[in-house]
């Protein structure tokens, strides 16, 4: 796998960059005196798992899926507060805005991405808290919305914008996985508030965190733009 090969030689670069890097300051990775470039070093150990999560990535490998006697019920709510703080999106006045490296930026309603081929899928959610559920996701292969939208599948990462002030992005080949959908249904019905109405991504390659419920816009971009957890120290690739 010449890719791989490739990328463990830049990683080992890296790797021996980081450790000149402590042996230079002096400072171990827990030294509280130094708590900058403690930041700084764990920083560059992220973004080097970031890059070996991609490089190890495979487009073509598909995450598990289950039958439908598998699904948990009842379904289990995550969000960063409690489920009856939920946003509440007015459908009559809800787009899907577009931003960035797209032709087409006009913005779509729901009935138009429902007059969209749909696909299904019975995946497994992981919250890095600790626990997992089954659940069953109908909507738009996200690939197939970057195509018609004319997006520069080229650029490195998709971002979300989401009702409740979440934010996300991805890099782009998983954008493009063919399990990577933007959710309209969830256990055969329209998504309800808590659970991402009216649209929502869902990524079974990546953590529950990569998720983002209730999307109100969509970018394109070769920005870095993080994440509402990766902000505060989770990795960003996020597999799973
Ligand atoms: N808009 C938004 N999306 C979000 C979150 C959030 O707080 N706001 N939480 C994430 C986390 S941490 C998880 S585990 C999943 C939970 O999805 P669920 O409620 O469908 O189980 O949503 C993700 N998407
Ligand atoms: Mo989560």
């Amino acid at each position: 796998m010449p890719v791989l090969n490739l990328n463990r030689r830049n990683l080992l670069g890296r790797a021996l960059a980081l450790g000149a890097a402590t042996t230079l300051t002096g400072c171990d990775f827990d030294d509280p005196s130094h708590p900058d470039v403690v930041d700084r070093v764990l920083n560059a150990m992220s973004h080097w798992n970031d890059e070996v999560q991609a490089a190890l990535f495979n487009p073509h490998t598909l995450a598990p899926t289950f039958p439908a006697s598998a699904i948990t019920r009842p379904a289990r709510f995550n969000a960063f507060y409690d489920i009856d703080k939920a946003p509440q999106v007015d459908l009559a006045t809800w787009r899907l805005g577009l931003t960035g490296r797209i032709g087409n930026k006009q913005p779509w309603r729901i009935a138009q991405l429902r007059a969209l081929p749909q696909e299904s899928q019975i995946t497994r959610l992981i919250c890095v808290e600790g626990w997992r559920v089954v659940g069953q996701w109908s909507g738009v292969r996200l690939g197939d919305f970057l195509r018609r939208i004319n997006a520069d599948t080229k650029a490195r990462y998709v971002s979300f914008q989401c009702a409740d002030g979440y934010f996300e992005s991805i890099d782009m080949e998983s954008a493009l996985h063919p399990q990577t959908i933007l959710a309209l249904d969830f256990l055969g019905a329209p998504l309800t508030a808590p659970f991402g109405a009216p649209l929502r991504l869902r990524i079974p390659t990546k953590l529950g965190y990569k998720n983002a419920k209730s999307i109100v816009a969509l970018g394109v971009t070769n920005q870095f733009a993080s994440g509402y957890w990766e902000k505060q120290g989770y990795n960003w690739f996020g597999g799973s």
